[in-house]
């Protein structure tokens, strides 16, 4: 089914899909059994422009849109869902940088960050701030030619390889919401310690904290105005959990691929075990699961493209798409039995990826919720 794509985005999506097969497969069970960043992959990934979708031509993109991102997340999730995670980490900084920073840090950063030359990440998170985004400590103090940041980022994606960071603080934590500012900063500085955190998968993609005492950040620095952080902040999220979404479309693509393949070969009592009714009940659903939720993320995507809100679907793809890649990654593993168990098939690695999309980028909770009131009339999702 090709959804009415565009020539140019079904061959955008052939050249993810080849992409993946080619790249990333081959090694996806040891790069994820040897816990390894894929540097190569992420510079390879920049030359073939899978980085600047929804970045001007400009700046080195090439303005293919969301649509276009969520084609290449999926393809690419399919095949190795962390390596996924790295098109977030080079786009995210690059889009915060393009909606707010100084035409002089677009020009030097974000072609390189598209690129995938300077490693990206984002610290929102902190130890006592996870889906409560405002109870964040880390402050930005002012200081003569720019800012001294003091906190705890932690569960960060890229922490330990990063060569830049967008990090959120507080330049002004009497004033909540309206005192949180945003930063893109050089890593290579005198002080900032950086530390791996281990975890049940995603291996591909380094996962750790970042401790800054007294790190000093230029007055440049600083991305938008002081105290546009945290709308900055939902905003960038906005963005990266599309991909995200569509990612865990892909695993749940993966999963259901897994589980129709082995249900066609395994014989069992006689008859291959696709014939019984509880493996098409699974398949069944496991299709509907999947289907539902890549539409809901092109209708996000297309909004997007469209320059129209999208919050609100936003959020109901990222919850949908994760619900789907759990869910299918838990049939397919019942299907496959031992054999999805195994760590010498992909069953297993999809189950552990697939829960990550549960809790990153906002939880299934935080997306419940932001639908939940949006329809109840307490707090607008698309504002
Ligand atoms: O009225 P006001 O002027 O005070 O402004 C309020 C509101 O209008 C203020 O912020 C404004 N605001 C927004 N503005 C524009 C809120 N949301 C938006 C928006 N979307 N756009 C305060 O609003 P509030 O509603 O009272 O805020 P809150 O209750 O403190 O927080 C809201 C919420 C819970 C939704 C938020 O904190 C949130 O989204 N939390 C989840 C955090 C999250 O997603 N973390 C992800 C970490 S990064 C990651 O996981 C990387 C993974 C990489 C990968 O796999 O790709």
């Amino acid at each position: 089914m090709d959804f009415g794509l565009s020539e140019e985005l079904m061959s955008v999506r052939e050249l993810a899909r080849e992409f993946a097969e080619k790249e990333i497969a081959p090694t996806a069970a040891k790069d994820d059994r040897e816990h390894t960043f894929r540097r190569d992959l992420v510079a390879k990934m920049g030359e073939v422009g899978f980085y600047g979708c929804v970045i001007p031509e400009q700046y080195g993109g090439t303005e293919l849109g969301f649509l276009a991102l969520a084609l290449i997340s999926e393809e690419i999730a399919r095949v190795h869902s962390a390596i996924r995670v790295y098109i977030n980490m080079q786009t995210g900084p690059a889009l915060t940088l393009l909606k707010a920073s100084s035409e002089e840090h677009k020009k030097r950063w974000i072609p390189s960050l598209i690129r995938g030359e300077a490693i990206g990440c984002f610290a929102i998170t902190e130890p006592d701030a996870g889906s409560d985004v405002a109870a964040m400590r880390t402050t930005a103090a002012r200081n003569g030619n720019g800012y001294t940041l003091n906190g705890t980022k932690t569960w960060i994606s890229n922490a330990t390889v990063a060569d830049t960071a967008v990090v959120f603080a507080y330049t002004d934590r009497a004033q909540k919401h309206h005192g949180m500012s945003a930063f893109f900063v050089e890593l290579d500085r005198p002080g900032v310690s950086r530390r791996d955190l281990d975890k049940m998968g995603a291996h591909a993609s380094p996962t750790g904290e970042l401790v800054f005492e007294n790190f000093h950040a230029p007055r440049q620095s600083l991305i938008g105005a002081e105290g546009e952080g945290f709308k900055l902040c939902m905003w960038h999220l906005n963005h990266t959990r599309l991909s995200c979404a569509a990612g865990a479309v892909g695993v749940a693509r993966a999963a259901r691929e897994a589980a129709v393949n082995y249900s066609n070969q395994r014989v069992q009592f006689g008859q291959k075990i696709g014939q019984f009714q509880m493996i098409q009940d699974l398949i069944a659903q496991m299709i509907v699961q999947e289907e539902a939720a890549r539409l809901l993320v092109y209708r996000a995507a297309l909004l997007a493209d469209q320059r129209r809100p999208n919050n609100l679907e936003t959020s109901i793809a990222k919850y949908a798409a994760a619900e789907a890649a759990a869910f299918n990654a838990d049939a397919a593993m019942k299907i496959l039995g031992a054999y999805g168990y195994s760590t010498e098939f992909p069953v297993e690695r999809y189950l552990r990826d697939a829960k990550s999309y549960q809790i990153v980028e906002g939880s299934a909770n935080i997306q419940k919720l932001i639908i939940a009131q949006d329809a109840l009339g307490y707090r607008k999702a698309n504002r």
